[in-house]
């Protein structure tokens, strides 16, 4: 699923170690035979949620990689955050490690989330099956922004003209396309 950041722009920093993303996968640290994750909600209701203690030592694990100083930000992937920004996505680029935790079914339990998570980021007000494409599309606005990721960088850091490219139509050749003049 997080195959994606191996292509294209976000593909070349990574093989120029401009960036690196090291998916773990928290079935990894169930503690059962069957790789159980999940549990379903206390005091009933339907739908899943994820359990604490196999996220808390995925967590664990994340850090001890994230060389010996501990990662400066853990991020939730949650319908429920405040909406990603291209401000928040300035601010993410100044961290050197980020460990992004991916829920699936109905979330994460909140214990674990109150224990580790410094902040909650949607990607939009929508739900999906899980937080790995809301990371991956993280990833790729935070990648762009790191010196050396673009090819252009003139055509991002400040944010005016970012603006101004967001607001304006803009053509390449040729000057006429299906009788349509630049
Ligand atoms: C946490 C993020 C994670 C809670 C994740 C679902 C959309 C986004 C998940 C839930 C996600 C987003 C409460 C259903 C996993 N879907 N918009 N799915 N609930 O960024």
């Amino acid at each position: 699923i997080m195959s994606c950041v191996h292509t294209s722009i976000t593909g070349r920093a990574i093989d120029n170690e401009l960036l690196a993303v090291d998916p773990i996968n928290i079935r990894d640290f169930a503690l059962d035979a069957y790789g159980k994750v999940d549990d379903s909600l206390y005091g009933g209701g339907h739908g899943m949620l994820m359990m604490c203690q196999p996220i808390y030592d995925a967590w664990h694990a994340a850090q001890k990689k994230a060389s010996k100083e501990p990662a400066l930000r853990t991020i939730y992937m949650s319908p429920k955050g405040r909406v990603l920004t291209q401000q928040k996505v300035i601010e993410l680029s100044t961290y050197k490690h980020i460990i992004l935790l991916c829920g699936h079914y109905e979330g994460v339990d909140q214990r674990v989330v109150d224990e580790i998570v410094d902040e909650e980021i949607s990607i939009g007000d929508y739900v999906l099956t899980g937080g790995e494409l809301p990371a991956c599309i993280l990833i790729d606005a935070v990648a762009r922004m790191l010196r050396g990721v673009l090819p252009h960088p003139e055509a991002i850091d400040d944010e005016s003209h970012m603006h101004g490219l967001l607001e304006s139509a803009h053509y390449t050749r040729p000057d006429v396309w299906h009788g349509r003049r630049v």
